[in-house]
């Protein structure tokens, strides 16, 4: 009796397992649908392959993992499949009916003669291909006459890591570091093979492994090593590793006595560490380079430009395939200035000198990630410069690791900007993936929200921008609809009923995330240095353009900061088309009015509101929608892991009362310059301001 009873307990625990979220996307578990399996199986019954690269050999491995999971039978895997049926083939051709259109990474995947074949060029486009026809099993698609034909749309698919050498991630929200400086080169985290995978199955090509704010320490051969270590794990993966690189080193580390571009031993210094470094990792991708911002050295220190900077580095790399990543996030510390206009015209006069190797990476927006920013005017203004774009997908300004806000209808808003550069449909999108000036390189780099957490990113929605930010780079296309059902179907819920409203409410999340923190084109109110929760009323820091008060300019007529000549002219960056869009505040979006206008707190909007009217219902509104994603989200209870379940649950509960604090925070200091009442049926927030205000002191405490 008491052995069957802890049968029975162990079968219940093995049943009741809990889902930890470190499989992210990549779970394959076992197809609930036995008829659906059996269909699946026939299909799937050999995986043979006719090169043996390590790439290729890695998409083997990946369908043999998938399909033991998936359909729970070992799958064998040979070297040619001969005259088998009912296998998958995986396939480097050169030419053939559906290989002609592909490029470097693309994919074929077709059915013929009684199999499905894999084909393409080159063995990371069999990789992916793999890993679509995977997703295909595990969103429950048909497998029957398929005819898939896909190529990426941007050539260099890319995370940056904002990792230090100190275990540390800078902006990071869920742990330390994954890397593990420590341990590497002589023990390596399983860890990092799952990342690998996970990128890859996205579509994912390259990583800078390190921070921005870089240390020299990563140019040493003590840390080559290390890297050199984590770029054979993720060799086979088709990921290509970056480093990002302090100016200064052949100072720090060259023992030189300038690290001045047009200085021939600092270009000595230079070449030679760019060969070292490929004498470590012959695939070495590049450099990442953030210069002359926010303190860190840069070619300016020595009365040179950026392209000076940017096209020593291209030099010391020419005899190699990687590139030159010279970021464009600059902006000086002038109180009469516009930040929004600064790298625009650091770098305008530019445009044409930089080498071909290099591209300048431009974050989506003028001033810094914030959750609703109109698309950088040097997107469409470069024509002769090679611009990539940075997007965060780590969540600095957009709730962290507490607030659930899915971020990929933000890069479609920014991607399918049209910047009218060449006419109509001239959008963001065309500019980064090189078609519209036909660039031969093109990037996407999303600033990565991983970390050593067992989930990745501390909120298991989180796991989702990682996961839409890929799919765009792929395809910036697809929509994120289309993204969201993908994630949920492979990581959250396989009813139909449960994955429509998760859908729904990840469609909902960023508008109510900007309802309660930034509505109506408002921006930078953050809290000082850590970036977390509001504190609008900050006028003093280090710099006049790290304030709120800069970017709001709230008074007692009114809201928003004047670019359309009063205080700047920055809105004639864009083409008279995009000025015409934003620059009459009558026929201006809602969701840019403040960031183009000042507005009176009394002016009648489109929605037959005041301005004041309007930004208090959408502060009121953000808060009751969280509310209702709370709802939602409890009656999914029965169809959701436990684990993942109770964890959304409780952010979810943070989200509530962060809400809270920002409208609160938000229309108490507001309130003192309209001296206007909240209007019903809203109530006054039942904490004054200066109890607001002390929530924020706590976190200066030391
Ligand atoms: O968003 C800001 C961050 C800094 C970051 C900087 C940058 C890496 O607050 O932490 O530094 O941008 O992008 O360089």
């Amino acid at each position: 009796m008491f052995r069957k009873l802890i049968i029975l307990f162990l079968f219940i625990s093995v049943n009741t397992f809990a889902d930890d979220g470190s499989r992210l996307w990549l779970k394959y578990d076992l197809l609930k649908d036995v008829k659906q399996r059996e269909v699946y199986a026939s299909l799937t019954k050999h995986i043979s392959f006719n090169e043996d690269s390590p790439i290729v050999i890695t998409a083997a491995n990946e369908l043999q993992m998938g399909f033991e999971g998936l359909l729970g039978k070992k799958v064998l895997i040979s070297k040619n499949m001969g005259s088998k049926t009912g296998g998958i083939i995986l396939e480097i051709s050169a030419d053939g009916p559906n290989v002609q259109n592909l490029i470097e990474d693309g994919f074929a995947i077709h059915s013929q003669k009684g199999n499905i074949v894999i084909s393409a060029k080159t063995p990371s486009g069999v990789l992916y291909g793999a890993f679509e026809l995977l997703r295909n099993i595990q969103t429950g698609k048909s497998l029957n006459k398929l005819t898939i034909v896909s190529n990426p749309k941007v050539k260099i698919r890319m995370l940056n890591h904002w990792d230090n050498a100190n275990g540390t991630v800078e902006r990071g929200y869920a742990g330390s570091s994954m890397w593990k400086w420590t341990e590497l080169p002589f023990r390596i985290d399983p860890r990092y093979i799952q990342y690998a995978r996970a990128n890859a199955s996205i579509g994912i090509n390259a990583a800078s492994i390190n921070n921005v704010n870089a240390s020299s320490r990563f140019l040493t051969p003590e840390y080559l090593e290390k890297i050199k270590a984590v770029a054979d794990v993720l060799r086979p993966y088709g990921i290509r590793v970056f480093i990002s690189v302090n100016f200064r080193s052949p100072r720090t580390l060259g023992g030189l006595k300038t690290s001045d571009p047009l200085d021939p031993e600092v270009r000595k210094w230079w070449n030679d560490k760019t060969k070292e470094i490929h004498e470590y990792i012959p695939d070495f991708g590049g450099f990442l380079v953030k210069a002359n911002s926010e303190g860190e050295p840069g070619p300016q220190d020595y009365g040179r430009t950026h392209a000076d900077g940017a096209n020593m580095l291209a030099e010391a790399m020419r005899p190699f395939k990687g590139i030159v990543i010279w970021r464009a996030f600059v902006y000086n510390a002038d109180p009469k200035g516009d930040r929004f206009k600064e790298a625009y015209e650091q770098f305008k006069p530019l445009d044409g000198t930089f080498d071909p190797k290099v591209i300048v990476q431009v974050k989506n927006g003028p001033i810094d990630f914030m959750p609703r920013e109109p698309f950088h005017p040097m997107f469409g203004a470069f024509p002769k410069t090679n611009l990539g774009m940075e997007f965060q997908i780590t969540q600095e300004y957009l709730g962290q690791s507490t607030h659930l806000t899915y971020l990929a209808p933000m890069f479609k808003e920014c991607l399918d900007s049209d910047t009218f550069a060449k006419g109509k449909g001239s959008t963001v999108a065309k500019v980064i993936d090189g078609s519209l000036e036909s660039h031969q390189n093109s990037l996407m780099a999303g600033v990565a929200n991983t970390g050593s957490d067992v989930n990745w990113t501390a909120h298991p929605f989180n796991q989702a921008n990682w996961y839409a930010f890929g799919r765009l780079a792929w395809d910036h296309s697809l929509t994120s609809e289309q993204i969201a059902s993908e994630w949920i179907a492979m990581t959250l819920a396989k009813n139909k009923t449960a994955q429509d409203k998760i859908r729904t409410m990840m469609m909902q999340s960023l508008p109510i995330y900007i309802s309660y923190t930034y509505p109506l084109g408002t921006a930078h109110m953050m809290g000082e240095g850590h970036h977390y929760g509001p504190e609008p009323w900050l006028a003093k820091s280090g710099r006049p353009d790290w304030t709120s008060v800069y970017y709001h300019r709230a008074d007692s007529v009114g809201l928003g900061f004047d670019r359309i000549g009063g205080i700047s002219n920055a809105l004639t960056l864009y083409k008279p088309e995009v000025q015409k869009l934003w620059g009459n505040p009558e026929q201006c979006s809602l969701d840019y009015l403040l960031w183009f206008h000042h507005v009176a707190w009394t002016k009648k909007l489109s929605t037959g509101r005041t301005l004041w009217n309007e930004l208090c219902f959408r502060y009121y509104d953000g808060v009751e929608q969280v509310k209702k994603m709370e709802t939602t989200w409890e009656s999914l209870k029965p169809k959701i892991d436990k684990e993942t379940f109770e964890n959304v649950k409780g952010r979810l509960k943070i989200q509530e009362k962060e809400a809270l604090w920002w409208r609160d925070a938000c229309v108490l200091y507001f309130i003192t310059y309209t001296k206007t009442p909240i209007p019903a049926p809203f109530l006054h927030p039942t904490r004054t301001l200066d109890e607001v205000k002390k929530l924020v002191e706590i976190y200066h405490l030391r």
